[in-house]
C-alpha cells in the first residue's frame, strides 16, 4: 500500500513489472477478482492493476479493498485503472492512465509522490510523450490482436514494440494477445514485463498459468542480452541478481 499522505515517501521504490496481472471479471469464470489475484500471486505475478469497465463507483471501491488485502503483506503493487479517485480513497500504490484518461500531471498532483504512474502507449510518440510527462512505466498497447479488450488500437506486433524499446529508457510493459507460449519473444523484443488479462483469469488454474508465465519470463530474462545490457540484471534466478 502507498504510504499515504501526508508521509508519503518521496522516492518511488523498485517495482517488478515482470509478471503484470489485469483483472478482468467477466472473464474470472465467478470467481471473485480476489481470489484470481491471491492464487496469480501465488504463482508468481509480480504486479497487479485492478481493470473495472462495467461497475459503479461503490462496487469498484468495494472491489479494490479486497484485492488490496489480498495483496497485504506481499509486497506485490496494486495499481488501479483508470480511477484517480478510487486509487486514492484505498491508498493504491498507483493508477494507469490510457491516452484519453487524466493526464499525468494532474493525476501526480492529486497523488502522493511515491504513486506508480502508468500510461497506455499506443505508438511509439505515445511513449516518448508519456516518458517525458514523467511516467514511471509504459504500456505497449496491443502488442498483438485480443479479443479481450473491444476497442483495442492496431497491434504493435513485435516490430512495434521493439520501436518503443528503442525510444524510451522507462519501463516498457507489453499488453495484448500474451500467454506462457509467446513471452520468451516478447521479452526478447524489449519488454520488461509481460501483462495478462485472459491468460491469467480464464485460467483453470490462475496459479500454474502465473506459474508457466512466470518461468518463461524468467528464463527469457537470463537469455536475453539486450535485457540484460540495459539492466544490468539477469530474470529472477539469473546469476545477475
Ligand atoms: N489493453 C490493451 S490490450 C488489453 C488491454 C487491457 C487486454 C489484454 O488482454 P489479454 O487477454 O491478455 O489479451
Ligand atoms: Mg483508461
Amino acid at each position: 500500500m502507498a504510504a499515504g499522505f501526508p508521509g508519503a515517501e518521496a522516492m518511488p521504490r523498485p517495482v517488478d513489472y515482470s509478471l503484470y496481472l489485469v483483472t478482468d471479471r467477466a472473464l474470472a469464470r465467478g470467481r471473485a477478482t480476489a481470489v484470481i489475484v491471491r492464487e496469480a500471486v501465488a504463482g508468481g505475478a509480480t504486479c497487479v492493476q485492478l481493470r473495472e469497465k462495467e461497475c459503479g463507483t461503490r462496487e469498484f471501491l468495494e472491489e479494490a479493498r479486497a484485492v488490496q488485502a489480498a495483496l497485504r503483506s506481499t509486497g506485490v503493487p496494486l495499481i488501479v485503472n483508470d480511477r484517480v479517485d478510487v486509487a486514492l480513497a484505498v491508498g493504491a500504490d498507483g493508477v494507469h492512465l490510457g491516452q484519453r484518461d487524466l493526464p499525468i500531471a494532474a493525476a501526480r498532483r492529486l497523488g502522493p509522490p511515491s504513486w506508480i504512474i502508468g500510461v497506455s502507449a499506443e505508438s511509439v510518440a505515445d511513449a516518448v510523450r508519456a516518458e517525458r510527462d514523467g511516467a514511471d512505466y509504459v504500456g505497449a498497447s496491443p502488442v498483438f490482436a485480443t479479443p479481450t479488450k473491444a476497442d483495442h488500437a492496431p497491434p504493435l506486433g513485435l516490430e512495434g514494440l521493439r520501436a518503443i524499446r528503442a525510444a524510451v529508457k522507462i519501463p516498457l510493459v507489453a499488453i495484448g494477445g500474451i500467454h506462457a507460449g509467446n513471452a520468451r519473444e516478447v521479452i526478447r523484443a524489449g519488454a520488461d514485463g509481460l501483462a495478462v488479462v485472459s491468460a491469467i483469469a480464464a485460467a483453470d488454474s490462475p496459479r500454474e498459468a502465473a506459474r508457466a508465465l512466470r518461468s518463461e519470463i524468467d528464463a527469457a530474462k537470463n537469455c536475453s542480452s539486450l535485457y540484460k545490457n540495459r539492466t544490468g540484471r539477469a530474470g529472477a534466478n539469473g546469476e545477475g541478481r
